[in-house]
């Protein structure tokens, strides 16, 4: 044998794998894992077809089969929907795309998870080719009905259980934490497998000086957010990149380090990012991964949310620039 060949892992063998490491397991979660990734997979699939639709057909028009031909972020939020509901693992679900929590159906079982996601991050960056992600997080029921409720949604993202994104980009990779490391897959789409790809994967120490921020809003920042990027860019000597796609962003931050914000701003005082589609989740991850979240005051993790769909101010990456932003930030 080659000295150096490593081993193929598949993602539903590295779960298995975690499974056995926990006595009290039930297998409950581990399908859960596997049903979203089963999602993204689907989901994978029509968005490399993209491009496409402008020949073999639009949004609302019919497709080559004569079925109706969904825009992405609609098909996306179906496929999550469909792969979740019936499977008797999960009390309530909650997505971006739907204003209340969205009950399992009577006809089906429920069981103790609560599901959140984003089925479709960036979706405006689909017509010019840029990547999306899909971004996901679970928290196990703290009701006592039998089925889920706004309350089990609504909690802070220091309970989550797990949380993961899959971004479709020039690979489709999912990458998760269960909170002991993080992990990312990379889909082989000629076999339809994950495989393991970056194990326990950290931010890089030192990182690398890079700063991410839609800087087009500068205008409307507090004094203390403009002089926080006149010091990046000036002294601090940091360079720029900007994708505008959260996943893509969080992504490259979490393999070379750095500082993404999304801060709020006169006209939007918590920003655009939702917490618990968007915060909470990748808060979860890049803390995982070493890393730090805050909310520019206070750790990401222990905000409790009031409303489904609340926003949430976003400073994320390596530990050393999230504590200087909220250094900055602090002096009115
Ligand atoms: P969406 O949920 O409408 O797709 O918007 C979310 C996206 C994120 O992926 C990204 O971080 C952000 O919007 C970019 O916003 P902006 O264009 O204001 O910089
Ligand atoms: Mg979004």
């Amino acid at each position: 044998m080659p000295e150096n060949t490593t081993s193929v892992i598949t993602l539903a063998r590295f779960l298995l794998g975690e499974e056995r490491r926990h006595s009290h397991a039930t297998g409950a979660f581990t399908n859960i894992l596997h049903d979203i990734a089963l999602a993204a997979k689907m989901i994978s699939r029509e968005v490399n077809m993209a491009g496409l639709v402008d020949i073999l057909g639009q949004a609302g028009s019919h497709n080559v089969h004569g079925e109706l031909v969904q825009k992405l972020d609609v098909f996306a939020n179906d496929v999550l929907y469909r792969a979740l509901d019936h499977t008797g693992h999960i009390a309530v679900l909650a997505s971006e795309e739907s204003e209340d929590p969205i009950p399992i159906p009577d006809k089906f079982p429920v069981g103790d998870y609560v599901v959140l996601y984003d089925p479709l991050d960036g979706s405006s960056n689909i017509d010019v080719n840029v990547s999306i992600g899909t971004i996901f997080s679970i928290h196990r029921k703290i009701t006592h009905g039998e089925r889920g409720t706004l309350e089990d949604c609504l909690q802070p993202g220091s309970r989550q259980l797990a949380a993961g994104y899959v971004l479709y980009g020039s690979s489709t990779m999912l990458v998760y934490t269960t909170g002991t490391g993080v992990h990312g897959f990379t889909l082989d789409p000629s076999i339809g497998e994950f495989l393991l790809s970056h194990p326990h994967m950290t931010i890089p120490d030192p990182p690398t000086k890079v700063y991410s921020i839609n800087e087009a809003y500068y205008n409307r920042w507090s004094p203390a957010q403009q002089r926080l990027v006149q010091y990046l860019k000036g002294e601090g000597g940091f360079g720029s990149r900007y994708i505008g796609s959260l996943v893509a962003d969080i992504h490259r931050t979490l393999l070379r380090g750095g500082l993404f914000m999304y801060p709020g701003d006169r006209l939007n005082p918590l920003g655009k990012l939702r917490l618990l589609y968007e915060g909470a989740p990748m808060a979860m991850i890049v803390e995982q991964a070493g890393g730090k979240a805050s909310d520019g005051v206070r750790p990401l993790l222990e905000v409790q949310p009031t409303s489904l769909h609340q926003r949430i101010p976003m400073f994320l990456g390596s530990a050393p620039f999230v504590e200087l932003a909220e250094r900055f930030l602090a002096e009115s």
